[in-house]
């Protein structure tokens, strides 16, 4: 009653600075959801037969490289509170869940061999709890949690992961498939590839700028590709589902109107989102990509382009995997030219060649990186309609961070109010626009920030051995959107 009112009154002051919102309602059969990540909620990091991932490996054997030597042991603990997530996307509203499977949890070993009954079971459990709330699930097959022995041959940057990712795909649309509309190969394949093995910041932590991304990134390529057909060929008739990949970019927008930023702004384009895109929506790499790689590597003593090619077969092979387009946005970065680099050592920055930066007038919350710019997501939409033929698009990740300070988060309401305005009005500019997802359901381990940075609309209790959830006044109003597909107090047809 109490905490009913206090937010009845939060949303009348909301309501009042609203002047430039679209007004417009999203239409009857637009989805509204929320998303989190197996290893970011999960816990139960080694039980009942879960297998180590590289996540697993790196938070214990690398504790200084985490906030706070933070690890997802427990995390939110949902492997044992579920039941408390679904009933959280119940109290929201929202007509799908987007959450991850744990790889290692239903094949400890990575390969088929050995499947584990109670991750299967885990799995099971969630989406029929789901299925009886009302609630779609959206599966991820992969949230950078690979498992351990997979990466003990080498990974991402090894061929054999291609066929051993197929199978797991395989098993997952067998085992959950009847109950899944709709699914996603990979999370946000470039933090994957470049801070995994090209960088080297995050799991598992292999630093060969240059080259490593570059591998991981054609093997993820033909494995997205590889579970696609296979969902297409066996399990399309009978479970008529949708398959894709999300790619995250920011939106890079010239830092001037000079022909040299803005075609700085559009290589950035290329190199970020491009890179995993290009193939699956268009066909091959891009070619800014493969004609700067390729020059670039020959001038530094390489005989080959550092840039993986596909052969005639393979592009036609990965061309038009997708049953819909997913992305993830969060931020905006200024693009401008630069000279080139002189040749040195191979380094995807150098290939990419640009400057980037973000601007002073830009709103800051808790992260270093996330700058609000609200307008950034209505030109990216229709930047990638204009790039990749109109595809129907599930925006799958967006949303802010706070640092725990308050239940009152008025910035994420005005986040969520000022991009969900902007995806509706480039839903007028002719994008189609047919989902779009929270992150975070919860508060969660944010990754190499532990669990400083708070992106939920459910805050966590990470003190409490319950790990328990409360609202943010973000809930009431994100539970309101979603009821009445309207960003405003009234909305025009
Ligand atoms: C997504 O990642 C993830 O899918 C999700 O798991 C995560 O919790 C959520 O967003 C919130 O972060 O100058 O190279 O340091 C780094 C977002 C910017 C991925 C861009 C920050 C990609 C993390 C800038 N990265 N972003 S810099």
């Amino acid at each position: 009653m109490f905490l009913g009112g206090f937010i009845f009154c939060c949303l009348f002051v909301i309501s009042i600075a609203q002047d430039e919102t679209n007004n417009k309602l999203f239409p009857e059969h637009f989805l509204f959801g929320a998303a989190t990540a197996s290893y970011q909620i999960e816990g139960a990091w080694d039980e009942d037969g879960k297998g180590e991932n590289i996540w697993d490996r790196y938070t214990h054997t690398h504790p200084e490289l985490i906030a706070n030597n933070d690890t997802g042991d427990v995390a939110c603990d949902s492997y044992h509170k579920y039941k408390e997530d679904v009933a959280m996307l119940k109290e929201l509203g929202v007509d799908y869940y987007r959450f991850s499977l744990s790889w290692s949890r239903i094949l400890p070993t990575g390969f088929v061999n050995k499947i584990n009954l109670p991750g299967v079971t885990y799995y099971k459990n969630l989406i029929k709890e789901l299925k009886d709330n009302g609630i779609e699930p959206l599966i991820t097959l992969y949230h950078w949690d690979l498992p351990q022995p997979l990466q003990d041959l080498g990974g991402w940057t090894s061929e054999f992961v291609v066929e051993a990712f197929a199978e797991y795909a395989r098993l997952s649309f067998e085992l959950f498939g009847d109950d899944v509309k709709y699914w996603l190969t990979f999370n946000e394949p470039k933090q994957t590839c470049l801070d995994g093995y090209g960088q080297g910041s995050t799991a598992p932590g292999i630093a060969s700028p240059g080259l490593g991304e570059y591998i991981c990134a054609h093997h993820v390529l033909k494995a997205h590709a590889r579970a696609w057909h296979i969902y297409d060929q066996e399990f399309r008739t009978t479970q008529n589902g949708q398959v894709s990949i999300t790619i995250d970019t920011m939106w890079c927008e010239p830092a001037t109107d000079s022909e040299e930023d803005v075609a700085a702004a559009e290589k950035a384009l290329q190199f970020t989102y491009g890179w995993y895109a290009n193939a699956i929506y268009n066909s091959d790499y891009p070619e800014i990509m493969k004609t700067r790689i390729a020059e670039r590597s020959l001038a530094e003593g390489f005989n080959q382009s550092r840039l993986p090619s596909f052969t005639d077969e393979e592009i036609s092979y990965i061309s038009g995997t997708f049953d819909y387009m997913g992305i993830n946005m969060y931020t905006s970065i200024l693009v401008e030219a630069v000279d080139e680099v002189p040749v040195g050592e191979p380094n995807y920055n150098y290939d990419m060649g640009i400057k980037s930066s973000q601007s002073d007038d830009w709103e800051s919350c808790s992260i270093y990186w996330l700058k609000i710019t609200p307008w950034g997501i209505r030109k990216l939409l229709n930047w990638l309609k204009e790039t990749y033929n109109n595809p129907a698009i599930i925006i799958t990740e967006n949303g802010v961070t706070d640092d725990g300070s308050t239940l009152e988060d008025e910035q994420r309401v005005r986040f969520y109010r000022d991009y969900l305005s902007n995806v509706r009005s480039a839903m007028e500019d002719g994008v189609n626009v047919i989902g779009y997802t929270a992150w975070s359901l919860m508060d969660n381990l944010e990754w190499r920030q532990g669990y400083t940075q708070k992106f939920g609309l459910f805050h966590v209790d990470f003190d409490d051995i319950n790990r328990t959830r409360t609202p943010k006044i973000s809930v009431a109003y994100y539970k309101k959107v979603v009821e009445t597909h309207c960003l405003v107090d009234t909305c025009e047809e």
